[in-house]
């Protein structure tokens, strides 16, 4: 099928991953056992039949079991390593990853354990694939703002290595307004800034990105669309949003892929681009992303152009950097 190889080969990037997302079961399985650590599951098939989620806190917990396995600077940089990988033969060209380092100093698993690993295979990747990076250190909101603050202060010797900060984890209940310090810190030492906003939160959580935390990018945004001026101010300041077609089944964000909003996204002139999120968790890579759509929202060839040039823009790849890839 036509549409579904011009998706398949078009040039990409990712801007919404958590590379914990990515932990395949038999890599999990793997080094889980080189670390002695026990999983609360004894095969592949039986940990793969407990993914099935009736929202974001029901696959929260599973995420979270799943990471704890990592505690060596090599799982990290396999866990990475299997991630570009996988995604170089989808046509990502270029990357923007979240981790989430209290899921790993919480367990007592240092900041620097974690970034080197992340950082050597990404460096790694760039030699071997080309494929450029950013790192995006991610806040979880279901902690406090000092420990956010804390999380910051263990980055900063890493902070040549860092291009952003996120927001995730459980969002209701858990508004952007609660780390608006620390991300005014963090826009003060030259980092971009996103945050989850409007996945399962309401639209009053993605005002809040914008006008509290002020985003450069909004991860997810689907419930922005409820409000015809959020829209209005999402376009007029020309933020990109991160849609994750995939996740949003698996978490019910959606019911079925032909009520997705990406094309109502787009309709509106918003700056929608398509990404996995967790893909490990979700059913699928970048690629399986764009054949859902496809097959399931009816969506046309000049969409599916619009999503990839979307998704260069909407990178933190300066100009330059940008055209080596176009
Ligand atoms: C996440 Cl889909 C999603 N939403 C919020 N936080 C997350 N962390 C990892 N995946
Ligand atoms: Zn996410």
């Amino acid at each position: 099928h036509s549409l579904l190889a011009l998706a398949h080969e078009m040039p990409k990037t990712e801007l919404h991953l958590h590379i914990e997302g990515t932990f395949e079961p038999e890599l999990m399985f793997s080094i889980a056992k080189r670390n002695s650590v026990p999983l609360k599951y004894q095969t592949v098939e039986e940990l793969k039949s407990a993914y099935q989620f009736e929202n974001l806190q029901d696959f929260l917990d599973l995420y979270y079991q799943g990471m704890s396995v990592l505690l060596k600077e090599q799982d990290f940089y396999d866990l990475t390593m299997a991630y570009l990988e996988r995604v170089h033969r989808d046509n990502v060209v270029h990357v923007e990853i979240f981790f989430d380092p209290q899921g790993h100093t919480s367990r007592n698993v240092s900041f620097e354990t974690q970034i080197n690993g992340i950082y050597r295979a990404l460096k790694d990747g760039e030699s071997k694939f080309g494929m450029t990076f950013k790192l995006i250190m991610s806040f979880l909101r279901h902690l406090s703002e000092e420990d956010a603050f804390k999380t910051l202060e263990q980055a900063k010797p890493y902070l040549d290595w860092i291009d952003g900060v996120g927001l995730d984890s459980s969002e209701v209940g858990n508004p952007p307004l609660n780390f608006k310090n620390v991300f005014e810190e963090c826009k003060k030492l030259g980092l971009a800034v996103t945050a989850h906003a409007g996945e399962e939160g309401p639209p009053e959580y993605v005002w809040q990105a914008i006008d509290t935390i002020k985003v450069d990018r909004i991860d997810h945004g689907n419930r922005a669309l409820e409000e015809a001026d959020l829209i209005a101010a999402i376009k007029s300041r020309g933020l990109t949003l991160t849609v994750c077609p995939l996740s949003n089944l698996k978490l019910c964000v959606v019911s079925d892929m032909k009520n997705h909003p990406i094309r109502t996204m787009l309709k509106f002139g918003l700056n929608a681009t398509v990404n996995s999120d967790d893909p490990a968790y979700f059913g699928g890579y970048m690629n399986d992303n764009y054949t859902a759509l496809i097959q399931g929202s009816g969506i046309s060839k000049i969409e599916l152009y619009t999503l990839a040039c979307n998704s260069f823009n909407g990178s933190w790849l300066n100009s330059e950097q940008k055209s080596k890839h176009l």
